[in-house]
């Protein structure tokens, strides 16, 4: 261990520990910008500058290692006026809007300028006019706002190891784009949106949908259903200053009546369906010698991964499509029949954690009710953002139940929102047909958490399963490898594109806390998944009595003729 003062006080820490993490410790809070811990300590935007004794230059607290007897100080008049030097540099080179920003009032820059009390900028600044890239179906960058942190771009490399963004020139010309300046949709970006959660301003985004959606609400001749993603209801909550991981789920569907939707549906309806196709084509390719392992394929960014980096592995894709895709199709059809309405008036608005759901939605594979299954899709903040432009006031709402028949849902496709959950409720199912019993625990711990990759054997009859879970895309990665290699055997695995799952989807809420403390957010988000399903009546897929009656009344059974025309896909390169 080393010794060393900061500010008077004195700390010990273990060898390697940075004087930022030291700081830290004391609860002594040094700022930054460009810092991500283990991804992205550079050194590079300066903020985190401190006075160390016997040094004439200040020092980068980020990549600077303590060492014994070491003095410091983060609070020095020298300290104060060079920090807000840097800040102000930094800020005259930013297309300050804040008033009419995505990030306003959500931005790590515009927060750090009023701690710091800047109340002025000394300088006049390069003119940002970095160009706007809308090239991509879901993302929306905007290099005029971008300070060249380069946090998206270690996420983009390092966690996601997808690697389409980084530095390109030099100097004063420096910008963060794909390379030879192309737009986002002319390289392998996946969409998970991991980029704008590591983004502290607004140089990273969604595409902004909400218009569309006003207007349907707004056209009598449109019958307007919504749709709710599992991880929607335990994160909506935090836009309206609630802590992480309170689950919001019958204000939320009161205030998508509010919102004049006349039918408000539950996606986890339609992840139970999924349950019962995947679990039946997983029996069916482990009895005929089907492409073992089966990859789960409800993830878009995962399955645009796969595609971009993996095509030899797509016939490991589950050919079901993601319960989003199953929503869109049964409600054009069997739900416009039911209620006797021209699914061509039907407009289907899905709320999603995810941004590459609004590029899903769009794949020409998507419209097997004979219209585009899902109209339009939008963030749980688009959502949150709807809900405070019509002035209502979201904590205050009574709660209410999702409207039948696509509303009724099981604990099972409620845990697809955490990372294991697919799994986890799938074994439900699957053990149960091979076995015919019940099972004596419906938990299966070895899946759930926030361990990059899963592993478990589950015995079903005369069958030892072994299944993997990864979530994020680097995570992903290995497994793939692995399996390539011949190291490692499965039968099932799960991936989500996105780290933590669509709990941690690119269209959640942006952590109040920052970007470093996103893993105690994910764990409090999948904690409230849990607690909601161990709630729930009935927690396996099969026995939603709706699901049940769908296949009764209109599909016959899983995987039939009909279930494969709606239900399922092929994905290519
Ligand atoms: Fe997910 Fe899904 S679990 S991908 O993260 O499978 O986005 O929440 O809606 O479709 O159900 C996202 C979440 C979904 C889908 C479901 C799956
Ligand atoms: Fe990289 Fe994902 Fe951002 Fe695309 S959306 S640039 S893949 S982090």
């Amino acid at each position: 261990t080393v010794n060393l003062t900061i500010d008077g006080r004195k700390v010990t820490v273990p060898a390697n520990t940075t004087v930022l993490e030291a700081a830290k410790k004391l609860k002594i809070k040094i700022p930054t910008l460009c810092y991500v811990k283990e991804i992205n300590a550079i050194g590079a935007c300066r903020m985190c500058l401190v006075e160390v004794k016997g040094n004439r230059s200040l020092q980068a607290s980020c990549v600077l290692p303590v060492t014994e007897g070491m003095e410091i100080k983060t609070n020095s008049p020298l300290v104060r006026t060079t920090r807000r030097t840097v800040l102000e540099l930094i800020l005259s080179n930013h297309n300050r809007e804040c008033t009419f920003c995505a990030r306003n009032s959500k931005c790590e820059l515009q927060k750090l300028a009023m701690e710091l009390g800047v109340r002025e900028i000394s300088f006049p600044g390069e003119a940002a006019n970095q160009p706007i890239d809308e090239g991509s179906p879901a993302l929306h960058r905007d290099g005029s706002k971008c300070i060249l942190c380069r946090r998206c771009v270690a996420v983009c490399h390092q966690i996601q190891t997808v690697g389409v963004i980084q530095a390109t020139e030099r100097g004063f010309k420096t910008t963060i784009e794909p390379a030879f300046g192309k737009s986002l949709d002319e390289v392998a970006c996946i969409l998970c949106g991991q980029c704008i959660h590591a983004c502290p301003v607004a140089a990273l985004q969604e595409k902004d949908d909400r218009e569309k959606v006003w207007k349907a609400l707004s056209d009598p001749a449109l019958h307007v259903v919504v749709q709710t993603a599992p991880a929607v209801r335990i994160a909506l909550g935090e836009e309206f200053g609630l802590e992480e991981g309170s689950p919001v789920t019958g204000k939320m569907v009161a205030a998508l009546r509010l919102l004049g939707f006349h039918r408000v549906f539950d996606t986890d309806f339609a992840a139970d369906l999924t349950i019962m196709e995947e679990g039946h084509e997983l029996l069916h390719r482990l009895q005929k010698g089907g492409t073992l392992p089966m990859i789960t394929s409800c993830s878009p960014g995962w399955v645009k991964f796969v595609e971009h980096h993996y095509p030899n592995l797509l016939p490991h894709l589950s050919s079901c499509k993601s319960p989003q895709q199953m929503m869109g199709a049964i409600v054009k059809t069997y739900y416009a029949q039911q209620a006797a309405i021209d699914p061509g008036k039907i407009y289907l608005v899905s709320i999603m954690p995810c941004i590459a759901k609004k590029y899903e939605c769009n794949r020409p594979e998507m419209n097997a009710s004979g219209y585009q299954d899902v109209d339009v899709v939008l963030t749980t903040r688009e959502l949150a953002q709807m809900i405070r432009q019509a002035g209502i006031c979201f904590t205050d709402l009574p709660e209410e139940d999702f409207d039948s028949p696509l509303g009724e849902s099981t604990g099972a496709g409620l845990i697809f929102g955490a990372s294991g959950g697919v799994t986890e409720a799938a074994l439900r199912t699957v053990v149960e047909i091979v076995t015919g019993q019940e099972m004596e625990t419906l938990d299966y711990e070895e899946v759930r958490g926030l361990e990059g990759i899963k592993e478990s054997t589950v015995t079903a009859g005369e069958q030892q399963l072994q299944v993997a879970v990864a979530h994020g895309t680097g995570n992903a990665r290995k497994l793939l490898d692995q399996i390539q290699k011949g190291e490692k055997k499965y039968h099932f695995i799960e991936v989500m594109a996105c780290p933590g799952g669509c709990i941690g989807g690119g269209g959640q809420p942006i952590a109040p806390v920052g970007f470093n403390e996103k893993r105690e957010v994910l764990l409090k988000r999948s904690e409230a998944l849990y607690q909601d399903d161990k709630r729930k009546k009935i927690r396996k897929a099969h026995e939603n009595e709706m699901i049940q009656k769908l296949y009764r009344d209109f599909l016959g059974s899983p995987n039939s003729k009909k279930a494969k025309e709606l239900l399922h896909t092929q994905y290519c390169k």
